[in-house]
């Protein structure tokens, strides 16, 4: 295994996933581990944390001038978090759909937050919104040495060379 945060190759993009702190309180993490793996997609990172608010300060920092920003801290680092890194063919778009809109009353049901969430300040997971921001969010949770390449013996089946 060596490192590697993201990749030019068709479907070894990567990207970061994590359940938020009540998603950990109310034992959704291997349900919400259970959607990425039966959609295809290949878990090549995955770690159990407690946020630093400088960590988080950095991951967030186009919110701080938000008024909901020091309210949303103190969410984060409630608790334990869970921190994965997925990867396959365009999985930071995929993920996005998967874990639906930030605010639950907008998500759609069959989504994380549309399944098993009801306010904002409360909803359940984050995923990555974009090539940079999944580059520089695993970059910032994760050491190079903590992801994984490794093959899956289904890939040849879930997924054509593009
Ligand atoms: P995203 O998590 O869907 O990418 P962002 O706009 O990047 O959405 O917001 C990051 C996080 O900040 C949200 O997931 C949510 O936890 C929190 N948040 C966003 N908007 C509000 C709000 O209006 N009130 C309280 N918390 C919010």
């Amino acid at each position: 295994a060596h490192t590697s945060f993201s990749s030019q190759a068709p479907g070894k993009e990567r990207t970061l996933i994590v359940v938020k702190p009540d998603g950990v309180q109310r034992r959704l993490v291997g349900r919400i581990i259970q959607r990425f793996e039966q959609r295809g997609f290949k878990m090549v990172g995955l770690k159990m944390l407690q946020v630093s608010e400088d960590l988080l300060s950095n991951h967030y920092r186009q919110l701080r001038m938000k008024p909901f920003y020091s309210d949303l801290v103190q969410y984060m680092t409630s608790g334990p978090v869970v921190v994965m890194a997925w990867e396959g063919h365009q999985v930071i778009q995929s993920s996005r759909n998967m874990v639906g809109q930030t605010n639950p009353a907008e998500a759609q049901a069959g989504t994380v937050r549309g399944d098993f969430s009801l306010h904002v300040s409360r909803n359940v997971v984050h995923a990555s919104d974009s090539p940079e921001g999944a580059l520089r969010e695993l970059q910032l949770w994760f050491r190079g040495q903590e992801l994984l390449d490794w093959e899956c013996i289904d890939e040849s089946i879930t997924c054509e060379d593009d």
